[in-house]
């Protein structure tokens, strides 16, 4: 294992001030997206798209690093650069999703395993080789009736823990991605049991993979109320659950802790983050960053629509919601500057 790249590549998508940008939407989901604003569902206006991201001036300032997918790690700009190269430059690490998707879990209806673990060996040296530094697998836990099961999260949890060390022979960082999923009508405080659940069944698959702890970020959801339930939990009650589920389960040598945003809006998003940083400044033991996708890309995606002519303004946009994750991650998100900021990126 190559122990001292790992935890250097760890420090730097780790990094004061940054956090991860989620652009890895596999082409289904990238299409659904765009389908929703009219965008044509091809590999020309994904790429375009991902083009807007990757020279997004000053996104090096909030980012530190972007999950990228397998399609969009191979293509380039219309110039000719390849992405990874455009991303490496201005100095964001270069990471890939290398799951294959969630998918049924045998004899237990409404549940998901996540796939990809076939191959991967070859595969991840094929991402290194063209520049990746680390990489991302997504396992998803439904909150219902009798839901979530053993069987789902201990098989999450094992195939999460065989990608990681399998991610740290080949020298690349695994982000370690269990995500509680918000649908449904449970309380905050189902969530969180759920939660302590499966971060402790994940702890002790990586432990029993010997999985290096110092060269992995872990990549969790918010402890939130279900999207449906009647009583919708404040900015402080949502951090102080979810950072008090963090330190009774995650262990101090991990390197860092960035969250998932899961269909939160983007305001709602850095709003709770940054009450978390406020809130524990001093008792974190790692870094509580964003790996966020829909958060940071969605206000950009909406100005874009496939239109030329909208690059810049969508642009200022997606640097302006970097900039908003940026402040939460040091706890100085407010909804004013948010709210200014967002006037002149509409000029
Ligand atoms: C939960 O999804 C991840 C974070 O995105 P949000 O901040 O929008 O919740 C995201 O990285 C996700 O894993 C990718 O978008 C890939 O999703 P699919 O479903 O296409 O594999």
């Amino acid at each position: 294992m190559k122990a001292l790249e790992l935890v250097d590549t760890a420090r730097r998508m780790m990094m004061a001030g940054k956090g991860l940008l989620a652009m890895d939407e596999s082409n289904p989901t990238c299409n659904q997206r765009f389908a929703a604003l009219g965008i044509p569902q091809t590999e020309e206006a994904r790429r375009a798209w991902r083009e807007l991201i990757v020279t997004t001036p000053g996104l090096a300032d909030s980012i530190s690093g972007a999950i990228l997918y397998d399609e969009t790690i191979h293509q380039s700009c219309a110039d000719g650069t390849p992405f990874v190269k455009v991303l490496t430059e201005a100095g964001i690490v270069v990471g890939v999703k290398v799951d294959t998707g969630a998918k049924a879990l045998a004899g237990h209806a409404g549940e998901k395993v996540t796939e990809g673990l076939d191959g991967l060996r070859e595969r991840l040296q094929a991402y290194a080789a063209i520049g990746a530094r680390f990489a991302k697998w997504r396992a998803v836990i439904a909150i219902g009736a009798g839901l979530p099961s053993v069987a789902c999260i201990t098989a999450n949890a094992h195939a999460l823990a065989r990608y990681a060390a399998l991610c740290q022979e080949a020298g690349l960082v695994p982000v370690v991605e269990p995500e509680v999923l918000m649908t449904g009508d449970h309380t905050l405080q189902r969530c969180a049991e759920v939660g302590a659940q499966v971060l402790h069944e994940v702890f002790e698959q990586l432990h029993v993979q010997g999985v290096l702890l110092e060269g992995i970020v872990l990549k969790p959801n918010m402890l939130l109320p279900g999207l449906a339930c009647s009583h919708q939990d404040g900015l402080d009650e949502v951090a102080d659950a979810t950072v008090t589920g963090l330190l009774r389960a995650v262990p101090a040598a991990v390197a860092g802790v960035a969250f998932l945003s899961g269909g939160q809006s983007a305001e709602l998003a850095s709003a709770r983050l940054s009450a978390m940083n406020q809130r524990f400044k001093s008792q974190l033991p790692w870094a509580l960053t964003f790996s966020f996708a829909r958060a940071i890309q969605q206000p950009a995606l909406e100005i874009w629509r496939g239109e030329p002519g909208n690059v810049a303004q969508a642009q200022r946009a997606l640097q302006h919601r970097a900039a908003c994750n940026s402040d939460a991650r040091q706890g100085e998100y407010l909804a004013a500057m948010d709210d200014l900021g967002k006037s002149s990126v509409l000029g």
